[in-house]
């Protein structure tokens, strides 16, 4: 009997993944697999590799369970080839499999790889669109034409109108579009943080993890405490619970950063969102329909909007818009090695220990840490774009290139040179201070500028932008910063300087 294959890769776990469509129950076979290939080709945090065999294996279940025809090969089967093409071979061999049904990936080395299984196996391959995003590559390639700068406030004041969110009559609901300003309240002591949803784990979690404490047991992270959901039906439990508990809060608190408390007012739906378990449309009408309730004020459904209407969209445009080449970019010919603690978490930094040691426990740090902590460290530091990407692809669990490779080598390195941020997030220790409590407990004095115990973010920020002024003194954003630096007396400058030196050569 000839039959269609329908390949589901481990980050497309929705019911209405558009390779599903046309699927013929009496014919046509689903094949998913838990492959050592993508579980190291980077060596992904033990939490990440867990919690996608669990989802992908409950995924595998409910389709069996309404009569789909699944082949579903586990890492520790006998006969398993180890990467996804070994996989689609192995069933080419066994059935005759007149197509291959593929839904565009979210990483660029596996699109190449699938544009050449055609050849290999002499079976056609049709690859269609992931339906899920609410931008097409080819869409945001027509919209990027022709314009001098792509800014993400100009892409995402368009999405609105497209899907008519938060608008009435062609104008943006409460006359701005964007509520930002209102966002960036620093964190009070009062603030009383509801927990995260915890999901209690099942058999299939438990067997998960035991297999991935020995199968991976040398990969960074810790595998428990284990409280992801792991199925649409759990996904849908942690939705609710965000726009019930947190989504209020989440706008004016959404650039703090308090000890201890890593989950804050945010989401924590990025894991769901990108293996497929969460539909992005829906959080976003979820978060609008509780605004049009009154249950949550407009700065902090607009907000949340944007970050995926707005940031998660235009950050896929740019992937595909610019890959390959943009996995190369290196504007500022960064070149220091990333420092141990990094995994470790041993340094007296204690900002950058908090949001190591959170991101060790939970694959999870929230943006502003992932930005303003460690991000603003890597850039500061000059740290090789290679890899801080590695680090990043490695550690979250919501890490696919598609979108962590844009939001480090563009918006947190700046290697792009400015294609998706108008200038680099470089900052002090004042930004981290103002934002957090963490300089409270750290060994390093953050109103000290230079010498031993100075923060060393303030010196670093003022060597940064002198060795970079030729290629950032002309940026209308950051250019006016050499003014400030100018006014400095040479013994000041030698000391950000010598205070640069000395501790960037520690580091290595
Ligand atoms: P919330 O703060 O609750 O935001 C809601 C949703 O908005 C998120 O779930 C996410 O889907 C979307 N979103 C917000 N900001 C961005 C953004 N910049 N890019 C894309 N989507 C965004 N996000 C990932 O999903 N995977 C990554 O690998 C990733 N790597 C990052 C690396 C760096 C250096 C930085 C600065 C950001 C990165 N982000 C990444 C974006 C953002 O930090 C995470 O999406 C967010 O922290 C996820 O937590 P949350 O679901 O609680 O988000
Ligand atoms: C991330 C990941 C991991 C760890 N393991 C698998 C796997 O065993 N099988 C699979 O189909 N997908 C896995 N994935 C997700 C893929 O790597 C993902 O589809 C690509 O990164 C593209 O986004
Ligand atoms: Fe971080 Fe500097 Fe504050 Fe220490 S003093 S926590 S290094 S910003």
């Amino acid at each position: 009997m000839s039959r269609n294959l329908h390949l589901i890769l481990g980050d497309q776990l929705s019911e209405t993944i558009s390779c599903l469509e046309g699927f013929r129950k009496d014919q046509d076979m689903i094949l998913m697999c838990e492959v050592i290939g993508e579980a190291t080709y980077v060596k992904h945090h033990k939490k990440k590799i867990a919690f996608l065999f669990s989802a992908m294996r409950h995924f595998a279940k409910k389709l069996k369970d309404n009569s789909f025809n699944i082949q579903y090969v586990k890492i520790d089967a006998a006969d398993n080839t180890g990467t996804l093409f070994g996989e689609v071979k192995r069933i080419t061999e066994n059935y005759w499999i007149e197509n291959i049904v593929l839904t565009f990936p979210g990483e660029y080395r596996l699109l190449s790889e699938m544009l050449g299984w055609e050849d290999k196996l002499s079976i056609t391959v049709e690859i269609r669109p992931d339906t899920r995003f609410l931008c097409q590559p080819n869409e945001f390639a027509q919209w990027a034409k022709d314009r001098k700068q792509l800014r993400m406030e100009y892409f995402y004041r368009d999405m609105r109108k497209r899907y008519n969110i938060l608008m009435d009559n062609g104008m943006p609901v409460g006359g701005k579009w964007n509520y930002d300003s209102e966002n960036r309240k620093p964190p009070a002591d009062t603030l009383s943080i509801p927990s995260p949803f915890k999901i209690q784990k099942n058999q299939i979690t438990i067997d998960v993890l035991d297999l991935v404490d020995s199968y991976f047991g040398d990969h960074f992270g810790n595998l428990k405490p284990f409280h992801f959901a792991v199925d649409r039906k759990q996904a849908l439990k942690v939705l609710e619970h965000f726009i019930q508990h947190r989504l209020p809060m989440f706008g004016d608190y959404q650039d703090a950063m308090i000890q201890n408390e890593p989950w804050m007012y945010h989401s924590h739906l990025s894991f769901y969102m990108n293996c497929g378990l969460l539909l992005p449309l829906e959080c976003i009408r979820a978060a609008e329909h509780a605004y049009y309730k009154g249950h949550a004020p407009l700065n902090a459904v607009e907000g949340f909007i944007r970050q995926i209407l707005g940031w998660r969209e235009y950050i896929r445009g740019i992937y595909w818009l610019k890959m390959p080449d943009y996995g190369t970019q290196n504007f500022f010919n960064a070149k220091a090695s990333l420092p141990s603690f990094y995994w470790s978490a041993q340094t007296k930094m204690n900002c950058l220990r908090q949001c190591i040691l959170e991101t060790k426990q939970n694959a999870y740090a929230h943006h502003i840490q992932r930005l303003m902590v460690l991000g603003n460290f890597a850039l500061l530091a000059g740290i090789n774009p290679d890899e801080v990407n590695e680090w990043f692809m490695i550690v979250y669990a919501d890490a696919y290139e598609w979108v962590e490779l844009p939001n480090v080598t563009g918006m947190i390195l700046f290697a792009d040179g400015g294609f998706l941020a108008s200038k680099p997030y470089a900052a002090g220790g004042s930004y981290i201070q103002k934002m957090s409590n963490y300089c409270q407990n750290c060994s390093y004095k953050v109103t000290k500028k230079n010498g031993p115990d100075a923060c060393p973010f303030n010196y670093l920020y003022w060597d940064f932008l002198s060795r970079n002024r030729e290629k950032l003194q002309s940026n209308h954003r950051i250019g006016m910063m050499y003014k400030t630096y100018d006014r400095m007396n040479d013994e000041k400058k030698q000391a950000i300087a010598r205070d640069s030196e000395s501790f960037l050569e520690a580091l290595t």
